[in-house]
């Protein structure tokens, strides 16, 4: 499974998070919230990032000057592929847990919104990817299920509401509908990110709906389809140094909704 990692930078720690960093790592390092992604054209899109509230997620150093937000099971996986300066054993500057992370302010390329939220998702794998998610509720049923949830419950998952308002904006048409993930939850009724049987029918039907009939509708590409805009977004993203090749061992892959 090849996934595009894209570096999500943090502008503003959340308290808890600063104190766990605090003194860990050089004054004027980046860190890097660094989700990974099958769907680098929808990055326009990005509202907020998800992490696992119950994940522990360490800072490794990629380079003098840079730090990624991951899984360890993730970081040893971009050591042994190069993507660190120092290559083989990934070094860990600080532990952070994902609920101390909740809040935090980050910066994600290419997207419509500057600056947006780290937020809880209970279904984040540790066991996938980075173990980080970005979140683009047009185009992914979960994340728009998410979304709906938190700004709904949001006293009950200790965020500001307005943290998982921000306007979904349409990036994608397909002959369905604008914004294919709104669509599809309501069409399968889906009414919380607990319906995970409909999320994994709708998560099907978008990817496929996406990819092959979708058309841009924004950015560089926009009138080009999915398919032949999908490797170029990426590529731009990678040339900017905004993101980069992440592989994952094959029988590792689990999906998202078990
Ligand atoms: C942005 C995005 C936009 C995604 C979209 C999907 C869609 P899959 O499909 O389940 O095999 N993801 C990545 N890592 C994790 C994790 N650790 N736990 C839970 N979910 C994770 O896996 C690929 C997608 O699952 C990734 O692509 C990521 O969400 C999420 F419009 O990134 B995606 C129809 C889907 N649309």
């Amino acid at each position: 499974q090849e996934y595009t990692a894209l570096k999500l930078k943090v502008v503003e720690w959340a308290p808890k998070a600063a104190e766990a960093v605090k003194g860990k790592i050089p004054e004027d390092a980046k860190v890097y919230l660094v989700p990974a992604t099958l769907r680098a054209e929808t990055m326009y899109g990005q509202t907020c990032c998800f992490v696992g509230p119950t994940i522990t997620y360490g800072l490794y150093k990629a380079s003098e000057k840079e730090y990624f937000v991951i899984t360890e099971r993730a970081a040893k996986n971009m050591a042994y592929q190069g993507i660190f300066e120092k290559e083989g054993v990934p070094e860990k500057a600080a532990d952070v847990l994902g609920s101390d992370l909740i809040g935090t302010l980050v910066n994600p390329p290419l997207s419509f919104h500057k600056e947006v939220r780290v937020l809880p998702m209970e279904s984040v794998l540790a066991t996938k990817g980075t173990g980080v998610v970005t979140s683009v509720p047009s185009d992914s049923p979960d994340d728009y299920a998410m979304v709906t949830e938190l700004a709904k419950k949001a006293d009950f998952y200790g965020i500001k509401k307005e943290w998982a308002e921000l306007e979904i904006i349409p990036i994608i048409q397909t002959p369905s509908s604008d914004l294919l993930a709104p669509y599809l939850v309501k069409k399968l009724k889906i009414a919380s990110p607990k319906d995970v049987k409909q999320l994994l029918e709708a998560k099907e039907l978008a990817y496929k709906e996406g990819f092959y009939q979708g058309k841009m509708l924004v950015g560089e590409f926009a009138g080009e389809k999915v398919e032949d805009a999908k490797p170029k977004v990426r590529a731009q993203l990678i040339k900017a140094g905004e993101a980069f090749a992440y592989s994952e061992p094959e029988n590792k892959v689990v999906s998202r909704s078990g």
